[in-house]
């Protein structure tokens, strides 16, 4: 039997393991990426391992989430991070250089690698057919340390892709449209590969706009095929050397199977609340709107900021919305600038900051009170750009720059514009990296002072859970939590991504402003959830934060990937449970049998017996035991 493009990958990456279904593996990470807003805990546990130099063939520390620093504190954050890069031999990514994502498959993804990166979009880089996947900031350092990263063999998902995306139609409504098929949770367990002739019609950048948001069907990731598109895009990037071909085998075998014609794909939009309430643009053209955002790491690519500006050659944005662009990259920046979009841009009405995350996190450009702001970003929760009476459409950039000109939600096929074709950079695309500062040879990196300002606070020691744990239901949250609900982004918190102490009063913020000092008066407890409990980012501070405010587990219905294994790394316990429970009521778990997956629970104020389950591997039960995935690492290592 042949192998599909993730087995080919995979196979070459297992050191720990076998690659059968419903097994655990140990993956080989060749690269890694932290970001400053996960990137301080991750560098701060790596620290904690006591491991001298990352040991990963590339590893690069990006700031891109706080880099306009809206509090002296994320300037401290990224002298941290900058003297930990040069410390222990990574890259540094100055701020104003880019989104990680988007400088990363520019600069460093390669095809047949695996990379592992502190933030969900991480399969961005998949793309180029490499296994890139998001994971909290614990196991990244882990893996920055040698050690293996450890995941549930995944299914395999077959996209077949066919035909031609028409005119105005781009990659963005191809992802919106496998959301509206699988929804927020139809990829969890999956990796979602793409195959058909349709691909190779697609960019590079089109391709990374797809497995970008492939993180929002709750999949481990998505791939492309190594191809002659993905060749000749490293060619431009000057790093043909890195390119090797991946296909998948005629006769591989998918789990299962999605077919989308992209010749009869209309653009699409998702409605406020969930990436997956998708309605075609069609039902929604002529909506009211206030806002217009274009960039971040979905769609903030040269190919989709140049059709922009083709759009817009010759016409105005409309006067009374306020519309606001952020390159990608800087290359990406240096590019419209050298062929003239930037300028375009600028005559049209649009505002332009520097390359970085901004609106899509809620740091600057927060809408109004019940404005529609409409984005190209990837996530539309209520609360995700900064303010949680605000309502965030997600679209294209074509259908972003069509809404702009119109003032309303516009259909962009209405609009006659140049098609854009990359021939202007036939020769290569400008490299210049200047902006990211390669690591410092290790004889001068031990003489390398780690600058720590006083709000970067160490992690307090993880110890193992007691027999018995016992304590109130502190809250009580219904299906679909995100972790931007458990600790929300913006600029409310962002500076104090290196203080677990006084960042955890923030959990809960915008759903119970009196969790965080509930759960310190009661000294901790548990929370009760619903399905996808924690789906969205990697945030590993959705799972610190309520350790920090001693929450000893969590039960919920269900749970997203990233998040189940964020609250193992933090040694709090994620039980499942059918039961009926309460806020407020007071529960007893008995911890004897928790290696059989099953334990003796109490719901002693409605004086029953309560049925917890909890799936966990044997790893994963020796990481509770220990209290954590870094005491658990230490004491391997001891
Ligand atoms: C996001 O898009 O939600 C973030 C901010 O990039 C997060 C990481 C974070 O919380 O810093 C992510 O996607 O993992
Ligand atoms: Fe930054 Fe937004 Fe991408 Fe997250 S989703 S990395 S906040 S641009």
């Amino acid at each position: 039997m042949g192998l599909t493009v993730t087995e080919k990958v995979l196979s070459t990456h297992v050191g720990d393991g076998k690659l059968e279904k419903g097994g655990v593996i140990g993956l080989k990470i060749d690269q890694c990426l932290t970001q400053d807003s996960t990137g301080t805990m991750a560098w701060l546990q790596f620290e904690s391992l006591g491991i001298p130099r990352v040991k990963c063939e590339v590893a690069v520390s990006y700031v891109d989430h706080t880099s306009l620093s809206f509090k002296g504190e994320s300037s401290d954050d990224h002298l941290f991070l900058m003297t930990s890069a040069k410390k222990f031999g990574a890259f540094y990514s100055k701020p104003g250089n880019g989104v990680c994502h988007q400088v990363h498959y520019e600069r460093f993804a390669a095809p047949g690698k695996t990379l592992l990166g502190s933030d969900s979009h991480t399969p961005t880089s998949s793309s180029l057919g490499m296994i890139a996947i998001g994971a909290g900031g614990a196991d990244v350092a882990v893996a920055m340390g040698g050690g293996y990263f450890y995941m549930k063999v995944p299914k395999i998902m077959k996209i077949h892709l066919e035909g031609k995306l028409q005119k105005g139609v781009s990659a963005k409504d191809v992802i919106l449209e496998v959301l509206r098929r699988i929804s927020v949770k139809g990829g969890v367990g999956y990796i979602l590969e793409y195959t058909g002739p349709g691909v190779e019609t697609l960019s590079i950048p089109e391709r990374a706009t797809i497995t970008n948001m492939g993180a929002e069907t709750g999949a481990t990731t998505s791939i492309f095929p190594s191809d002659e598109v993905t060749r000749e895009f490293l060619r431009m990037q000057g790093r043909e050397r890195d390119w090797v071909e991946l296909k998948a085998d005629v006769d591989c075998v998918y789990d299962v199977e999605h077919t989308i014609d992209l010749n009869s794909l209309e653009p699409m939009v998702a409605m406020p609340g969930s990436p997956d309430n998708i309605k075609p643009i069609s039902e929604v053209e002529g909506f009211e709107i206030q806002q217009v955002y274009i960039g971040s790491c979905t769609n903030g690519s040269y190919r989709d900021l140049a059709i922009g500006a083709l759009m817009l050659e010759g016409r105005r944005v409309n006067k009374e919305i306020e519309v606001v662009l952020s390159p990608g990259s800087r290359q990406v920046e240096q590019l419209l600038l050298d062929d003239n979009s930037y300028s375009t841009y600028v005559r049209s009405g649009v505002r332009i900051v520097e390359p970085g995350c901004h609106a899509c996190i809620g740091m600057g450009y927060v809408p109004g009170y019940g404005h529609h702001s409409v984005r190209t970003v990837n996530r539309n929760w209520f609360g995700r750009g900064g303010s949680n009476d605000a309502r965030l459409i997600l679209t294209s950039v074509e259908t972003a720059i069509a809404s702009a000109i119109a003032g309303k939600l516009a259909d962009p096929r209405k609009l006659d514009f140049d098609d854009f074709d990359d021939y202007y950079y036939e020769d290569g695309y400008i490299v210049d990296d200047s902006m990211l500062i390669s690591p410092v040879a290790q004889a001068d990196a031990a003489r390398v002072e780690i600058v720590r300002a006083p709000n970067i606070k160490p992690i307090r020691a993880q110890v193992g859970p007691e027999k018995v744990l016992k304590g109130e239901v502190l809250l009580k949250v219904g299906d679909g939590i995100s972790t931007d609900d458990i600790l929300p982004a913006g600029s409310l918190t962002q500076h104090l991504r290196s203080n677990l102490p006084e960042i955890s009063k923030f959990t809960y913020y915008y759903i119970d402003k009196g969790f965080a000092s509930r759960a310190i008066e009661k000294g901790g407890g548990f929370i009760v959830g619903g399905e996808n409990y924690g789906q969205g980012s990697s945030r590993e501070h959705a799972a610190l934060a309520p350790w920090q405010l001693n929450v000893k587990a969590v039960i919920a219905k269900s749970y997203a990937r990233i998040h189940k294994a964020n609250l193992i790394n933090a040694g709090v316990i994620p039980f499942v449970t059918v039961d009926e429970i309460d806020m407020g009521d007071q529960v007893e778990i008995n911890l004897d049998t928790l290696a059989s997956g099953k334990v003796t629970a109490k719901n002693l104020t409605k004086n029953k017996d309560m049925s917890l389950t909890v799936e966990l591997g044997d790893r994963d039960y020796d990481i509770i035991m220990c209290g954590g995935l870094l005491a658990y690492t230490r004491s391997k290592h001891s």
